[in-house]
């Protein structure tokens, strides 16, 4: 009895650690004054190419004075020390479509910030019409480690999702790819439409690794390339805990091949919409890590990581006081 005892506790002290550390999460450093912020520079559709090169510019968003400027290295790897805040970051490298930052917020000594950089469609040698959706998301380890890019195409083909599990779909014409699946922190995972019929396209992110990581703090940040031109950029609301997060209402096609970015209004995101997939696409992926499932919040799991192993100590301390009482 006690070796069993002894058998069954080991694993559950272990777990018990595990939950509470997972739970508590690391411990930011202080941080008076700067603090080191660094920059990654990658290629949107190659994975693993790093970018050398890319002149990096971060300004306050208020004011606009320039407080950092800089070029990525050979590693694409460009640091520098600015005080926390929200800035407007600009990337630039010939040959690729120069992207501007909105709103980058610097809060952690050491942030790592994942950028992807998409290379100009001349540059590429392709004539055809092509829409981009790019996906980055953060690195620290306490945040989601594997977010997933999913796009349902107009066309309704049986096989029209591309996902992790399905990364190509060849229509009438057209194709849908996702050239880029991460797993690790980062990104980018980028899905290319090149020359998509008429029709509404319903991009979201996915949530593939689950609590207590939530997207709602996961930096994550979608950009739709039209052709050469950032049509817009899209970074996740802080507090969103269900594991899927429609950045945009559609990417739209007109019947003039004219490709727009359809917004979610302030009334639909505060009514939810950017959190529900319509029914027509929930699939054993979705339906299985969904919207459905989510809203539970990471408390609940970091807490249950911690009290069932401490219910199973309780459990074998009764169990023992009641073989010795027998006896
Ligand atoms: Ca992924």
């Amino acid at each position: 009895m006690r070796r069993l005892a002894l058998r069954i506790v080991c694993p559950a002290l272990v777990l018990a650690w595990n939950g509470a550390w997972v739970a508590a999460g690391p411990t930011p450093a202080p941080t008076p004054g700067g603090v080191t912020v660094r920059f990654e520079l990658n290629d949107a559709q190659v994975k693993d190419q790093v970018l050398p090169g890319v002149q990096v510019r971060i300004a306050a968003v208020a004011g606009g004075a320039e407080v950092a400027v800089g070029v990525t290295g050979a590693d694409g790897r460009f640091s520098a020390v600015v005080p926390p805040g929200t800035y407007r970051i600009s990337y630039a490298l010939p040959g690729y479509v120069p992207y501007s930052s909105g709103a980058t917020e610097i809060r952690d000594d050491g942030q790592l910030v994942t950028v992807s950089l998409s290379r100009l469609l001349e540059a590429t040698g392709k004539a055809a019409q092509q829409v981009r959706v790019i996906l980055n998301w953060g690195s620290r380890k306490d945040q989601v480690k594997d977010a997933d890019s999913h796009l349902a195409c107009v066309c309704q083909d049986a096989d029209g999702h591309v996902y992790y599990r399905h990364k190509v779909h060849e229509g009438a014409g057209h194709r849908v790819e996702l050239d880029v699946d991460d797993i690790d922190w980062g990104g980018p995972e980028t899905v290319t439409l090149t020359d998509p019929p008429p029709g509404a396209y319903l991009y979201w992110v996915q949530d593939y690794s689950g609590p207590p990581a939530v997207l709602g703090s996961a930096d994550v940040v979608v950009r739709v390339v039209i052709g050469d031109q950032e049509a817009g950029e899209f970074r996740i609301f802080k507090g969103v805990t269900q594991r899927a997060w429609r950045p945009f209402r559609a990417i739209e096609i007109a019947a003039d091949g004219r490709a727009t970015v359809a917004r979610f209004t302030d009334d639909e995101i505060a009514e939810g919409a950017d959190l529900v997939l319509p029914a027509a696409l929930y699939t054993p992926e979705t339906t299985q890590s969904g919207p459905s499932d989510a809203g539970s919040g990471s408390s609940w799991t970091g807490l249950w990581a911690f009290a069932f192993p401490l219910g199973i100590l309780v459990l074998l301390w009764i169990l023992s006081r009641l073989v010795r009482y027998r006896r």
